[in-house]
C-alpha cells in the first residue's frame, strides 16, 4: 500500500473489508459524519465489515481493527506477509474483499479532532475513522505454484491458510480510486 495525501503524525487504521457488494463507496457519498462526511458505518453496504486488521505488527484479525499503536503513522509504504483464515483466503481468491484506509483531518486542523465521534468507539472523533481511501481486490494470478495433482478447485482443501501478497499498487487518498494487485503465493508456505 502507498499511500498519499493522508494526515502525516496521525495513525491511520486500514483494513481488508469483506460483505456488502465488496466494493468502494463513490467519492461523492454522503455521509452521517460533519457536514456530509462518509463515517465507516454508512458505506458497510459497500465494503461490509473488517476481514483483515493491516497491522505492522502482531495480530491482524478484526479484533485490532482499532489498534491504533500497530497502524501505520502517516503515509508510509505498507508491506507485509500474513496468514489468513481459509475462509477469508477463498473470499480473496475470488476476488471479494476492499482495502479501507481510515483517518481523514476534516477540518484540516493537522490532528484527529471535532465534534462528532466515532461510529465505531464513540470515545474518538470520526476524524481518526472515517474512511479515507478504498482500493478493490483484483486477483492478479491464479496459477497454482509447482502444478501439484493435488489440489481442486478451491486450493485450501487441506486447510491451510493460503498466504498472499496485497501490495503493487498505489492507493490515492482525497478523492482516488486505487487498485490492489493480489499475488498468490506459494500455499504450502
Ligand atoms: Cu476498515
Amino acid at each position: 500500500i502507498t499511500p498519499q495525501g493522508l494526515l502525516e503524525g496521525a495513525p491511520h487504521a486500514q483494513h481488508i473489508h469483506i460483505g456488502g457488494t465488496n466494493s468502494c463507496p463513490s467519492n461523492d457519498m454522503e455521509g452521517s459524519g460533519a457536514n456530509g462526511a462518509l463515517q465507516v458505518t454508512d458505506a458497510a453496504g459497500s465494503y461490509g465489515a473488517i476481514a483483515v486488521s493491516l497491522t505492522t505488527e502482531g495480530d491482524t484479525s478484526p479484533d485490532s481493527g482499532l489498534a491504533v499503536d500497530r497502524f501505520p503513522v502517516g503515509n508510509p509504504t505498507y508491506s507485509r506477509t500474513l496468514q489468513v483464515s481459509p475462509e477469508v483466503a477463498q473470499q480473496i481468491a475470488e476476488g471479494d474483499g476492499v482495502v479501507v484506509l481510515h483517518g481523514v483531518d476534516l477540518n484540516g486542523s493537522g490532528t484527529y479532532d471535532g465534534d462528532v465521534m466515532s461510529d465505531l468507539d464513540p470515545s474518538l472523533p470520526e476524524e481518526a475513522t472515517d474512511p479515507a481511501a478504498c482500493g478493490t481486490l483484483d486477483v492478479a494470478s491464479m496459477s497454482m505454484p509447482g502444478g501439484g495433482a493435488d489440489t481442486g478447485a478451491g486450493g485450501t482443501a487441506d486447510g491451510s491458510s493460503a498466504a498472499f501478497v496485497v501490495g503493487g499498487a498505489a492507493l490515492v487518498a482525497a478523492g482516488g480510486a486505487g487498485v490492489i494487485a493480489l499475488r498468490r503465493r506459494d500455499a504450502e508456505g
